[in-house]
């Protein structure tokens, strides 16, 4: 048998009872855990979710411009999955990128000044909201074109394999671009020649205004892996742990077996598609948009906790204080920045 044929991996994946259902309630899985982790997790979802307020308020201030899609109510994907990490691994985002570099650690205020396209910013301001960037911690974008980072993460995937570092490369991308060529393209190389990268695709049910099941022949999204003979499952997008478990394991698979790994997280944007959308959009109603609000992840998380005696609303306030201190901060510094001098106007835009 080819190393790495479909029946093989599918050995792998029966060997490892790949199904987020099996799970434990989130009480449970919350009580196991170690406390510092769960605290973290919390924090950083918190974060995530102030800065994105903050951000929409400069918005509308005039203070950000050009495109700028906010995360409320993803957190929990990209604070799971990129947890489940090491440091060495690379991470590749679509336009909705915000959440991931903070939940990998980037500096608040480099990402607030990068958004006001101020010189002090991740990609000194020259790339804005959609392209932020950090070699140094594996931050390898924001990207603008729907899909085109996903032959980019099997590329990083086949160099660390190549190279033979235990590097596994996380591809993080919208359900829209299950239905792009490159989608399809890099499905097939990833699992022809079994390439260490999990592919995470975040299912928020809508591309632009269009509902998921108005767009793709297939639900569930994931089972699209099937073509390719690649693991998959699907997780509750709105569960962190759950995230950080079922995405832990892919990246496991990927660094011991070079076997890569399709992962539809079901999860919810709760703002429009971008700062020039309508706030809740004209595609849905609200009493849809409440429904998803009652599994907020940062609420999820924390009435599990305060129901375990692991944590109480004063400690919740303590850390929410805290947060939105990083994020007052990072937004005056974004304000006090210079602006990119013309000078520079062409450094950085081919290599030297
Ligand atoms: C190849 C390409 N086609 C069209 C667009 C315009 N566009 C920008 S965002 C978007 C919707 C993508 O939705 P999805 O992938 O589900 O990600 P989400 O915005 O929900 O995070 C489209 C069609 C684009 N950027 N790239």
């Amino acid at each position: 048998m080819k190393s790495g044929s479909a029946t093989e991996h599918r050995g792998v994946t029966e060997a490892n009872g790949f199904e987020s259902d099996r799970l434990a309630p989130l009480e449970e899985r919350a009580r196991g855990a170690d406390p510092s982790l769960v605290k973290d997790l919390l924090e950083k979802m918190l974060l995530i979710r102030r800065f994105e307020e903050k951000a929409a308020e400069l918005y509308a201030l005039g203070k950000i411009g050009g495109f700028c899609h906010l995360y409320i109510g993803q957190e929990a994907v990209a604070v799971g999955a990129i947890s489940a990490l090491g440091p060495d691994d690379y991470i590749f985002c679509s336009y909705r990128e915000h959440g991931h570099a903070l939940a990998r650690g980037m500096d608040a205020g480099a990402v607030m000044a990068e958004l006001a396209g101020k010189a002090t910013g991740c990609s000194k301001g020259k790339g804005g909201s959609m392209h932020l960037f950090d070699t140094r911690i594996g931050f390898l974008g924001g990207h603008a074109i729907v899909g085109g980072h996903l032959p980019l993460a099997a590329g990083t995937a086949f160099a660390a394999k190549y190279q033979n570092q235990p590097r596994v490369t996380a591809c993080f991308f919208g359900d829209a671009a299950v239905n792009i060529g490159a989608f399809h393209e890099s499905f097939n190389l990833a699992q022809l020649w079994n390439l260490p990268v999990v592919y995470v695709c975040e299912n928020n049910e809508f591309g632009m205004g269009t509902p998921i099941e108005k767009a793709s022949s297939i639900d569930p999204l994931h089972e699209r892996a099937c073509g390719y003979g690649m693991a998959h499952t699907a997780v509750d997008g709105m569960d962190v742990l759950a995230v950080r478990e079922v995405v832990g394991e892919a990246v496991e698979r990927a660094r011991r077996h070079n076997l890569p790994t399709f992962i539809e997280a079901r999860t919810y944007r709760y703002m429009g598609h971008s700062m020039s959308d309508p706030a809740h959009g004209t595609y849905r109603t609200r009493a849809e948009l409440d429904e998803h609000r009652r599994h907020d992840p940062i609420k999820r998380l924390t009435s599990a906790l305060e129901s375990i005696g692991a944590l109480t609303p004063e400690a919740f306030e303590e850390s929410d204080a805290q947060v939105r201190q990083v994020v007052e901060q990072a937004a005056a510094f974004a304000e006090e920045s210079p602006d990119p001098a013309s000078d520079d106007l062409h450094s950085d835009v081919y290599r030297d």
